[in-house]
């Protein structure tokens, strides 16, 4: 008795429950009581920092190898699920990532879909993939787009497996949901043009007649780590080491110097050995990889050591800071560039 009349509700309470009762009836309810929710002082985040050992997910990646061929998985990826996003099949809100493990002799067939992709390749060598008529043989490092909408497959006729990063803009799209996908009913797309073509056309400087200007989105295929790694130590070399990010370039649209795809943005940056990195946040949660060398990274209190091949997530306006005990390099993606076209995009320290 007591209790229920601890928990009993004023006059003015019960009328107001009452009221809201009401309007629930016609699926509508007062603001008030979820406004601090709905917007809040500063970013508040849902995700979680987490990091993915290569040497923990090797052996499970290679396993799906035998529990599942290509062919019947269509393709066989392991889902990185940030901790506190589990079932949801996304690393961020608005990204997704997997693990992609394909063996020699295997083919993924091609189909096209709204959600835009990238390929980051952690191991093995030889594998092609096709994007809209192109091939390009993939190595470690490479950093490989597959803009919205552009048919696409993969293959592998090298002699050992090849397991790389994708990351797919699919929560945002989802979000909108405005999501088509296309199947191709064929084993492998022809080729029109010839292996990386994109690059010889696009990547060099100059613009071939005819480009269509417009593109929103980067024409080059494979942005090879061969050719990038030079650019880093150049960088490094002159002194251009910023004191959070160290020497870093992003990948740019050739066509207007922009992101490479509208959705995700991503960026190659080189860690002295012995850096240590100022404080630093942006409203775009980011993916990490580190292609070489070892170091850690510190976010809200937690400590994540990274070495070649390990996949970390820094949440949204958590702040962080890197340091290395080795000269390092950091692949890093994230939605900046759709913050940055819709005006919120924020950094600080
Ligand atoms: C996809 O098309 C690929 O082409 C990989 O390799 C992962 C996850 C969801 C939807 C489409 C690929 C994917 C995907």
């Amino acid at each position: 008795m007591e209790l229920a009349s601890q928990t009993k509700q004023t006059p003015a309470q019960g009328a107001r429950q009452a009221y809201y009762d009401r309007l629930s009836k016609l699926d509508m309810a007062p603001l008030w009581e979820v406004l601090k929710d709905i917007v809040p002082d500063q970013p508040k985040t849902v995700c979680a920092p987490a990091i993915w050992h290569f040497n923990d997910v090797k052996p499970l990646v290679s396993e799906a190898g035998s529990v599942i061929t290509t062919e019947e998985a269509n393709r066989r990826v392991l889902v990185v699920e940030n901790p506190t996003l589990r079932g949801k099949s996304r690393i961020t809100q608005s990204l997704y990532a997997g693990l992609q493990l394909i063996e020699p002799g295997e083919i993924a067939p091609p189909h096209r879909h709204t959600s835009a992709a990238i390929r980051f390749i952690l191991d093995g060598e030889g594998a092609y993939t096709q994007v809209d008529g192109e091939k390009t043989i993939m190595s470690p490092g490479d950093f490989v787009l597959t803009p919205s909408d552009t048919a696409h497959d993969h293959g592998n006729t090298s002699k050992q497996p090849m397991i790389w990063l994708d990351v797919l803009d699919l929560p945002t799209v989802n979000f909108f949901e405005a999501g088509f996908y296309h199947h191709i009913d064929a084993e492998k797309q022809n080729t029109r043009r010839e292996d990386n073509d994109s690059l010889v056309r696009f990547g060099s400087g100059v613009l071939p007649d005819g480009t269509d200007a417009t593109l929103n989105r980067s024409p080059i295929i494979n942005y090879p780590y061969a050719k990038m790694r030079p650019i880093l130590e150049r960088l490094a070399r002159a002194g251009d080491i910023d004191p959070c990010h160290g020497a870093r370039f992003r990948y740019a649209n050739p066509l207007n110097g922009s992101w490479v795809m509208p959705t995700m943005g991503a960026q190659l940056a080189l860690l002295p050995k012995d850096f240590k990195g100022k404080d630093y946040r942006s409203t775009d949660g980011t993916i990490f990889v580190c292609v070489e060398g070892k170091g850690l990274t510190k976010v809200d209190g937690q400590t994540m050591e990274w070495g070649p091949r390990d996949v970390f997530v820094i949440p949204p306006w958590q702040r962080y800071a890197h340091a290395t005990c080795e000269e390092s390099v950091l692949f890093s993606i994230s939605d900046r560039p759709a913050q940055e076209a819709l005006g919120f995009w924020r950094e600080g320290n």
